[in-house]
């Protein structure tokens, strides 16, 4: 059987291979997209739980680069839910026909590079292959979920769903007993929505995260209007901050100021849409322990204020880290939930899960009952979805092999040793902490750019050298290390207790900011690559 060959296999149909794929086309490449699930939309295809929105303002979101695309959509919320991004990937994808070089239910299993050949042997798990000089990873980076470690998990004879892994078949919910376990953006998206109609709702937080309301609404028509007139300054906008969302960080040190002057601009942060508590606060608030330890306190006095019972409260408030030293996860009356009667809260910390029974789940103090459970427990954050692909090099080295003591990278990007590899939205990349699609397009646009100059002058073997990756990593690391959050356990950190081997703290992310990020990227381009080994 003769195997088909392609300048470049994309790995992943969500919306940096969706892009990706547009942008080689444009480059005048023949590509193919691998995608392991039955359609495209990546995160969105996958996280279809009840609740699943956007934290991000929807026009900040999504694509910037065709204005078509901009001009022929209306985003319905300020912050949209899952069907309706879905909706827009696919509108996206039927614009560009981009369907017809995507391959579905086509999980990429393993990708071996041969020198001599200078091609990338790709292989999917249906036993099927395919060779590429280019291939580009467009596999997100919370596209694994991880199920907890708990005794019995496979016993329950009911529904027990992780919410990175949704079926798109209805889910009942309605007038039944459902637990959910895990307090994270997810987690709590699913909660808020769940406890209007379950008939008993138990969360098994094991621990609190510091949640901010989300303050969503529809966008009315002037709204509307205004947006459609303003997606340059939208876009502009965002390019300039931190985490290219629309919100800004004020340059003023919460500590310089008096306590009424940073409270005043706390209730207005508070009282904002989306994550300008997050993002547009004070410089100092999550870098100095001191100014957060400030914002931490007045966030805690909101979450006092809204749950009617003190001690209940108490439980809520996170005691072991600072906000914004996790990700923040946006509510919409998420905390007046536990005023509900139909809500408990089961606190792991006084009594651990022990089990998972036929049942339900049992708790060193109780016995719980469920109809149906919903596992909102995480990702193998950043670097999983890469280690369960076996990437083996030039040297016959794999990429997990080559990362085993914490990615290293040339700007996110590439990989000495891999050579015509590129990693979109990969470890030490600003899309790791980003309102993505943003970072996503410059990813894009990067590898794409850099491939066009490969093409122009004839070079086939593209590698970044070992000198220019331990200067990015020493980089990256030092970065990091200016941050409260690295001194945190979490998926930005790497710290997984349902797997073995993820308790220590790694660096993954890219801390300096995407603008530097992006602008790095844009002087090697401009100076024509250093740092690379072209061929
Ligand atoms: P997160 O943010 O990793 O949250 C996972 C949650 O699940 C967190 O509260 C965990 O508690 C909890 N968890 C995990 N395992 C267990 C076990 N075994 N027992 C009890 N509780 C557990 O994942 P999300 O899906 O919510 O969010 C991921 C990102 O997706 C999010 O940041 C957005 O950017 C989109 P822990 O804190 O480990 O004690």
């Amino acid at each position: 059987m003769e195997i088909a060959q392609y300048d470049a296999i994309i790995i992943g149909a969500g919306i940096s291979g969706m892009y990706q794929l547009h942008r080689l086309r444009g480059l005048g490449l023949s590509a193919r997209v691998f995608e392991a699930g039955d359609d495209l939309g990546g995160t969105w295809y996958w996280n279809r739980y009840p609740g699943c929105r956007f934290d991000s303002e929807s026009y900040s979101y999504g694509y910037s680069f065709s204005d078509d695309i901009l001009r022929e959509w209306d985003w319905s919320e300020h912050f949209a839910a899952q069907p309706e991004t879905l909706r827009y990937l696919e509108f996206v994808a039927a614009k560009l026909d981009l369907r017809r070089d995507i391959q579905f239910g086509s999980r990429v299993e393993s990708a071996a590079y041969d020198e001599e050949a200078n091609l990338w042997e790709v292989l999917l798990a249906d036993g099927r292959s395919a060779r590429s000089r280019i291939v580009i990873t467009a596999i997100g980076a919370l596209s694994t979920p991880v199920l907890p470690a708990i005794e019995g998990i496979q016993s329950f004879r009911g529904p027990a769903i992780h919410t990175g892994l949704w079926p798109r078949e209805p889910v009942e919910y309605a007038g039944r007993r459902v637990a959910v376990i895990g307090t994270g953006a997810s987690g709590v998206q699913v909660i808020q929505e769940m406890a209007k109609v379950a008939a008993h709702l138990t969360v098994f937080q094991r621990t609190p995260n510091w949640c901010a309301p989300l303050h969503n609404s529809p966008i009315d028509a002037e709204s509307q209007r205004r947006i459609h007139a303003s997606y340059p300054e939208i876009f502009a906008r965002c390019r300039e901050t931190f985490g290219q969302f629309l919100h800004d960080s004020d340059r003023r040190n919460a500590l310089d100021l008096s306590p009424e002057e940073r409270e005043a601009v706390w209730e207005q942060l508070y009282a904002e849409p989306g994550f300008g508590i997050w993002m547009a606060n004070f410089r100092d608030v999550l870098v100095s322990e001191e100014a957060n330890r400030l914002l931490s306190n007045f966030v805690a006095r909101k979450i006092r204020e809204r749950v009617n019972d003190p001690a209940l409260a108490e439980k809520l408030i996170p005691t072991d880290h600072g906000f914004g030293t996790r990700r923040v996860p946006l509510e919409t009356n998420y905390y007046e939930v536990y005023n509900q009667e139909n809500v408990r809260l089961v606190d792991l910390r006084d009594s651990p899960i022990q089990r998972i029974t036929p049942d339900g789940i049992q708790t060193a103090a109780e016995d719980f009952a469920f109809d149906l459970i919903v596992f909102a427990t995480g990702f193998d954050a950043v670097t999983g979805a890469f280690d369960r692909i076996e990437f083996r090099g030039a040297a016959g080295q794999t990429l997990k092999e080559a990362w085993a003591d914490g990615p290293r990278t040339y700007l996110g990007l590439q990989v000495p040793g891999f050579p015509n590899l590129f990693t979109l939205v990969g470890p030490h990349n600003s899309a790791t902490f980003c309102n993505i699609p943003r970072c996503i397009e410059q990813n894009v646009d990067w590898v794409s750019g850099l491939l066009a100059y490969a093409k122009e002058r004839g070079i086939t073997r593209i590698e970044a050298s070992e000198k220019a990756a331990d200067e990015w990593t020493e980089h990256v690391h030092a970065a990091a290390g200016r941050m409260l959050f690295s001194k945190v356990n979490s998926w930005f950190t790497g710290v997984n207790r349902n797997q073995p081997g993820h308790d220590q703290r790694r660096v993954l992310l890219y801390a300096g900011g995407a603008p530097a990020h992006r602008q790095r990227c844009d002087e090697v381009a401009r100076d024509g690559y250093p740092g690379f080994l072209l061929r």
